[in-house]
C-alpha cells in the first residue's frame, strides 16, 4: 500500500526525530468519548462520558471529579456499540468571562441537541438547569450523529452531523443541501434567538438551502480540528465498506466544499459504483477499513485493512516536542492504530504508524481509542474508550 511504499525517504531524513511515548493521566472512566481544556484554565481536564457525565481531572491527577451529570436527559444505557450518548463539548472562547459551555448529545427520543449550559458559581459545577437548546434535531436511526463542535478562529460554533444513519446514506441527506445531515455546520451562539447565521456561510443566500451549512458531502465526521495555528481543517469522515478517510482543507478555501459522500467513499465510486462524479473534495488520506475489524482481531480473516472507523485528531502545535511542531496525529477506533503525517501543500508527507512508539496502556491490549484531545498548551490527549486518557510526550 502507498503508505508503506513511498514514506522510506523521509524516516532518513528525518533519523534524529525524537521518539514518542504516552503516560497515563487517569483511568477509571466509563466509555470515555472527548478530553478538553476550558479557555484560561491550564489546571484541569474535562473528560465526556457516552452515558452523558462530564468529569474533571485536576492537575494531571487521578482524581475524577463530577462536573455534570445529565442522564436524565441524554440518551442510556448504552447498546454495545451505541453511536448514542453525549458527543461533544465546546467551551465558550470567552468561557472565563461567560460561563458558556455547549453540548451536543442525542436524547431520549433521539433527537440531536446542541445546547448551551451556564457553569453554576462552583466552577467545578455545570448548572444542568442553565440548558438552553439551540437546535433539536429527530434522528432517523440511531447511528451516524457526528457531534463533534468546536469553536473555529473566527469565534463562530462549527458542529458535526452525520449523515443521520442505516448504511449508504439512504435519504441521500449528505448531498441534499436542504437538510443538515452529513454536514459541518457553522452558526453565531453570540448572536439572534438562539443563534444567527454568518452573513458570509457559503449557502446562505441559496434557496432551499440551509444556511447553517459549511461542509457537505459528509458521512459521519466524528472528529475534526482547526489547526490552532494555520486555521486549517482536517476532518476524519467514517467510512462504508471500504474505506476511512481524512479530509483536509485549507483556512483561506475553507467553506461550501463537498466531500462526495454518498457518490464517493474515499477516492472510489460508491453510489453509483462507477463512473460517478467525481469533482468533490478528495480525502488527503485514505486507508483501507473492515466493519468485521473484530474478526481480524481473532484471526478469522486476513488481516489486511488498517481498521474499521478514523478517529480525526490534532496538528501538534505543543512546545514539549518541537520536532513534532505541524505533525497531525490521527488514529483508527478499532485497531488501536496510531498514524502521523505532515500536510505539505495539500499532501501527506512523513506518513508513520506510531501505534508501537506511544505504546498506549504499556502495548498490554488493544485501545479503543475514541477521541484525541488538545490543551491550552497545544500537547495531544489520547482518550481510550476502554476508560482511560493518556498524554503523548517525548520519549526519555
Ligand atoms: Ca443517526
Ligand atoms: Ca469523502
Amino acid at each position: 500500500m502507498f503508505n508503506r511504499i513511498i514514506y522510506l525517504i523521509p524516516i532518513l531524513v528525518f533519523s534524529n526525530e525524537p521518539k514518542l511515548s504516552s503516560i497515563k493521566i487517569s483511568d477509571g472512566f466509563t466509555k470515555p468519548v472527548y478530553v478538553c481544556q476550558a479557555p484560561g484554565d491550564n489546571e484541569r481536564l474535562f473528560v465526556l462520558e457516552q452515558k452523558g457525565v462530564i468529569k474533571i481531572i485536576k492537575n494531571g491527577k487521578n482524581v475524577r471529579k463530577l462536573f455534570a451529570d445529565l442522564r436524565d436527559r441524554v440518551h442510556n444505557p448504552l447498546m454495545p456499540g451505541d453511536e448514542r450518548g453525549l458527543l461533544g463539548l465546546a467551551f465558550h472562547p470567552n468561557y472565563q468571562s461567560n460561563g458558556f459551555v455547549f453540548l451536543n448529545y442525542i436524547d431520549k427520543d433521539d433527537y440531536t441537541i446542541v445546547s448551551r449550559f451556564n457553569v453554576s458559581i462552583n466552577p467545578n459545577l455545570l448548572d444542568t438547569a442553565s440548558e438552553k437548546i439551540l437546535i433539536r434535531l429527530k434522528q432517523p436511526f440511531s447511528n451516524h450523529n457526528g457531534g463533534h463542535m468546536v469553536f473555529g478562529p473566527d469565534g463562530y460554533l462549527y458542529i458535526s452531523l452525520g449523515d443521520g444513519g442505516k448504511w449508504g446514506d439512504p435519504f441521500n441527506h449528505a448531498q441534499q443541501l436542504d437538510n443538515l445531515f452529513g454536514k459541518i455546520l457553522r452558526i453565531d451562539v453570540d448572536n439572534g434567538k438562539p443563534y444567527s447565521i454568518p452573513n458570509d456561510n457559503p449557502f446562505v443566500n441559496e434557496e432551499n438551502a440551509k444556511g447553517e451549512i459549511w461542509l457537505y458531502g459528509l458521512r459521519n465526521v466524528w472528529r475534526f480540528s482547526f489547526d490552532r495555528e494555520t486555521g486549517d481543517v482536517y476532518l476524519g469522515d467514517v467510512g462504508q465498506d471500504m474505506w476511512e478517510e481524512i479530509d483536509f482543507i485549507p483556512a483561506e478555501e475553507a467553506g461550501g466544499q463537498n466531500f462526495g459522500w454518498r457518490i464517493m467513499e474515499g477516492n472510489h465510486c460508491y453510489n453509483p459504483k462507477e463512473n460517478c462524479d467525481t469533482t468533490g473534495v478528495l480525502p488527503i488520506f485514505e486507508y483501507p477499513n473492515d466493519a468485521n475489524y473484530m474478526k481480524v482481531l481473532t484471526g478469522f480473516d486476513e488481516p489486511n485493512v488498517d481498521g474499521c472507523s478514523v478517529t480525526g485528531g490534532y496538528v501538534y502545535r505543543g512546545k514539549n516536542i518541537p520536532e513534532f511542531y505541524g505533525t497531525y496525529f490521527f488514529a483508527d477506533y478499532c485497531s488501536g492504530n496510531i498514524w502521523t503525517f505532515k500536510e505539505v501543500n495539500g499532501k501527506v508527507t512523513h506518513f508513520q504508524n506510531r501505534t508501537d512508539e506511544i505504546n498506549l496502556g504499556g502495548g498490554t491490549f488493544t485501545n479503543y481509542i475514541s477521541s484525541f484531545g488538545e490543551d491550552n498548551d497545544g500537547e495531544l490527549y489520547i482518550v481510550d474508550y476502554n476508560g482511560a486518557v493518556y498524554k503523548i510526550i517525548k520519549k526519555d
